[in-house]
């Protein structure tokens, strides 16, 4: 039987090159963001392949828009092998002390309780079960603070506290949860975090090769396919000449 992965965030970056890893390694896809326009393009391009394709548009911030949707789907669906939290970003690079409330509710909505919300719908099947896999996108962010990373880095330090919490919580069953650490991504993150400011973004990834949103999802696949006793924990993926989130070497 084919398995289900539901990606949040699949309309960009790592969670669309999830979509196409997951798609060729022959699962069904649950893809959801926000973006209806965007996700019936990957859609109508991965049904192509073979596989079936759901999309779910909300917003992980709204609990309640996120338990329609999950519960609007037929039973065909309701069983999620692999649910990658995904959706995320960050906004500017502001001293702590100087951002505008606004921008640091929208990261710790997003990238703490939207992962939340996801984790609370999904997670009890795949417990009921005593299969599945979460596989949840963090951050070398998450390990250190950078110079105006802050609040972006407090999320991710949270999706390792909460990776860690949930495996302990799930530890009595075979579900398995994975935190990937990405370090330079070049996807629309930066486009994001500086507003449409391209070339600010460009800059961003100038003098080092980054890494794709491709190596990612090929880390996060390799997790979903090890045999059923392995549990890749959590893994942190650098571009070559990066060693931390602050030490970069550009040439
Ligand atoms: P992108 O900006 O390319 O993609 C972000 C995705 O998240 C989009 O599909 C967007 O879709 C979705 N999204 C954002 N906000 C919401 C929301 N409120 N509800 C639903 N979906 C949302 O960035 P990346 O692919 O780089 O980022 C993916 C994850 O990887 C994030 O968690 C990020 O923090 C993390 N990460 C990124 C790194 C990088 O260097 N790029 C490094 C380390 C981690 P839509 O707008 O259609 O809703
Ligand atoms: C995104 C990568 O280095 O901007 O998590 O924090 S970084």
């Amino acid at each position: 039987m084919m398995k289900t992965v539901l990606i949040t965030g699949a309309t960009s970056g790592i969670g669309e090159a999830c979509a196409r890893k997951f798609a060729e390694g022959g699962y069904n896809l649950i893809l959801t963001a926000r973006r209806v326009g965007k996700l019936a393009e990957i859609k109508a391009e991965l049904e192509g392949k073979g596989v079936k394709v759901k999309t779910l548009a909300f917003d992980v911030r709204d609990m309640e828009a996120a338990r329609k949707a999950i519960s609007s789907l037929e039973p065909e669906w309701k069983k999620i092998d692999v649910l990658i939290n995904n959706a995320g970003l960050a906004l500017g690079l502001d001293k702590e002390y100087e951002m505008e409330p606004e921008d640091w509710s929208t990261m710790i909505d997003t990238n703490v309780k939207g992962l939340l919300n996801m984790t609370r719908l999904i997670v009890p099947g795949m417990v009921e079960r005593n299969e599945g896999h979460i596989i949840n996108i963090g951050s070398v962010a998450g390990d250190a603070a950078y110079a105006g990373g802050n609040v972006y880095c407090a999320t991710k330090a949270a999706v390792k506290a909460l990776s860690d919490g949930l495996r302990i919580d799930v530890a009595e069953t075979a579900v398995r949860v994975t935190n990937l650490k990405p370090g330079l991504v070049e996807t629309n993150f930066s486009n994001v975090r500086f507003r449409g400011d391209d070339e600010r973004a460009k800059n961003t990834y100038k003098g080092i090769k980054p890494l794709t949103g491709d190596d990612i999802a090929d880390v996060a696949f390799y997790a979903a396919s090890a045999p059923k006793h392995v549990q890749i924990a959590e893994v942190l993926i650098l571009a070559t000449h990066q060693a931390s989130g602050s030490v970069v070497c550009r040439k």
